[in-house]
């Protein structure tokens, strides 16, 4: 199934798969809307569309907060399956025989599709509104937590140029409201948007689109390297282009599809304190200077739907977005670093706290490579610490991966403590940006890296599993436990937790 091709077909097929409800009770951006969020995206609950949320725009929120949502939006069973797609193309080898070569000219016309499109008019301007018209209080534009330092938009796509090339750039960036007509810009020292910024003379159009489909709000997520465009990886994940408009007031295009576009700018050096704000961290950040984003120019579907999300202490709607980010960027990590099998970004570590990965070990130190290279890779780079386990240990059962770092580590010859960047929210650290690293190698050591000889590991033979699975209704113990199911929940039942 296609993916939705605007914020409209995506509510209309959560609505139609039982994903969403509508609330016409009338609530509170300030507050109350994160404490309804909040039990709902613990529950597993649906997504909400706020009908009356004090404002003439009702809210969406919690599009995102399961995998099956998440897998909805792109259309798939599995979010490993959009991450193959991905890798079949950054894996293209020259076709042999004819078969292939189709095959090969259908992704290459993936790639040609994923290349946005210009078109002469998008619903997003419906309504344009410029200088004294635009009041960003209009909006439903959630304070979220009590220590919130007021309201945040906090699930837009901000889109600049680089001055040097006009490459695009969309990040997800939280827009703290100031006025009627500003906001603070909170892009991170390590991201594009802000080195866009750095690179501007005088003055930076920037132009932020909110209610998308959500692939491409997806996108704006995405840790890419700076001269991709996330709207072409939009393109590719959505199997169409992404349509754009002229912007009515900036040098910049705009998704037509959009339900709220903001156009404005940011002069050079001109900073404000923004936050506090209750962070993914589980932490407030503390007010620090951000640019200052003047609003020139507000454009919206009518009666467009305002898109929100809250972040906080872990779990929240947004770790399906850093999970589907985990899945999809799988391939391309393997391009790199081929000897990894898996990986996974604990939830609870708000990914950056904790990487665990799986490798193909096959020499001496490899573990220690390996380690080195996520820490030399994108965003991981600011990964603090990093569990290196064998390519047999399941990665996401972190009942068993502890099994492997409490049996497996001899903390004296098997943890590196390192030292590089950190996460800009990491509050830890005696200094921002920047502290130590923690790798522990879970792996079977061999004599060359100091460890006597590895005892086997405890196995049941073939022999007598088959023998008990032929002959387990004869025992008369009801049905057959799976035998292969994970540690996680064998815990979980011996323990009844
Ligand atoms: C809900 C949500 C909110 C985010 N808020 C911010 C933010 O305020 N500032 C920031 O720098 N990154 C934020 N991020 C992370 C960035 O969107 C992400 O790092 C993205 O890759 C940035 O784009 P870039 O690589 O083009 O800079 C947020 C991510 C999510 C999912
Ligand atoms: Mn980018």
């Amino acid at each position: 199934m296609a993916p939705p091709r605007d914020l409209r077909e995506w509510i209309s097929l959560l609505e139609r798969e039982g994903e969403l409800r509508r609330v016409s009770a009338e609530v509170d951006p300030h507050l109350e809307v994160t404490e309804i969020v909040d039990r709902v995206v613990k529950a597993g609950g649906p997504a909400l569309l706020f009908e009356h949320p004090k404002s003439e725009h009702p809210l969406l929120i919690n599009q995102f907060g399961t995998e099956r949502r998440m897998c909805l939006a792109f259309g798939v069973d599995s979010l490993d399956d959009v991450g193959r797609r991905l890798g079949d193309v950054l894996e293209m080898q020259p076709p042999q025989g004819l078969a292939e070569k189709v095959r090969g000219l259908k992704k290459l016309k993936s790639i040609a599709d994923s290349q946005p499109k210009t078109v002469r008019s998008g619903s997003s301007q419906e309504v344009v509104l410029t200088g004294d018209q635009v009041d960003l209080r209009r909006l439903p534009v959630q304070t979220c937590w009590p220590g919130d330092a007021g309201p945040f938009i906090t699930l837009p796509a901000v889109i600049t140029k680089d001055p040097r090339n006009g490459a695009r750039n969309v990040g997800m960036y939280r827009l703290q409201v100031l006025d009627e007509r500003t906001t603070a810009m909170h892009w991170q020292i390590h991201k594009d948007g802000r080195a866009d910024y750095l690179l501007a003379d005088g003055k930076l159009e920037v132009a932020v689109a909110l209610g998308l489909d959500p692939v491409t709000a997806y996108a704006a997520s995405a840790p890419l390297p700076k001269h991709v465009d996330e709207l072409m990886l939009a393109g590719f994940l959505r199997g169409e282009p992404v349509e754009l408009v002229r912007g009515k007031t900036v040098d910049l295009d705009v998704p037509a599809n959009a339900e709220i576009v903001l156009e404005g700018y940011l002069a050079k050096d001109e900073l404000t304190e923004e936050g506090p704000f209750g962070d993914h961290t589980g932490y407030y950040t503390p007010p620090e200077p951000f640019p200052v984003f003047h609003v020139t120019a507000m454009t919206m579907r009518r009666d467009a739907i305002y898109p929100s999300i809250v972040v906080g202490k872990p779990p929240q709607e947004d770790a399906w977005l850093g999970k589907a980010t985990e899945r999809i960027f799988l391939p391309a990590i393997r391009m790199s670093v081929p000897e990894i099998v898996d990986y996974d970004l604990p939830v609870a570590g708000a990914f950056h706290n904790c990487c665990i990965v799986s490798i193909r070990k096959s020499f001496p130190g490899h573990a220690q490579k390996v380690m080195h290279a996520i820490w030399g890779l994108g965003m991981l780079s600011l990964t603090k610490s990093v569990v290196v386990v064998d390519e047999w240990v399941n990665v996401h059962d972190y009942e068993e991966v502890f099994f492997r770092v409490g049996a497996n580590v001899d903390p004296k010859r098997d943890v590196l403590i390192s030292e590089g960047p950190l996460d800009h929210l990491d509050h830890a650290p005696t200094l921002q940006f920047y502290g130590g690293k923690l790798g522990i190698d879970a792996t079977h050591k061999g004599p060359a890296e100091g460890a006597r000889e590895w005892p086997p590991e405890i196995e049941m033979s073939d022999e007598i599993r088959r023998r008990v699975d032929e002959r387990w209704e004869e025992y008369g113990l009801g049905a057959a436990p799976d035998p292969n199911g994970s540690r996680q929940g064998a815990l979980r039942q011996l323990l009844r937790r």
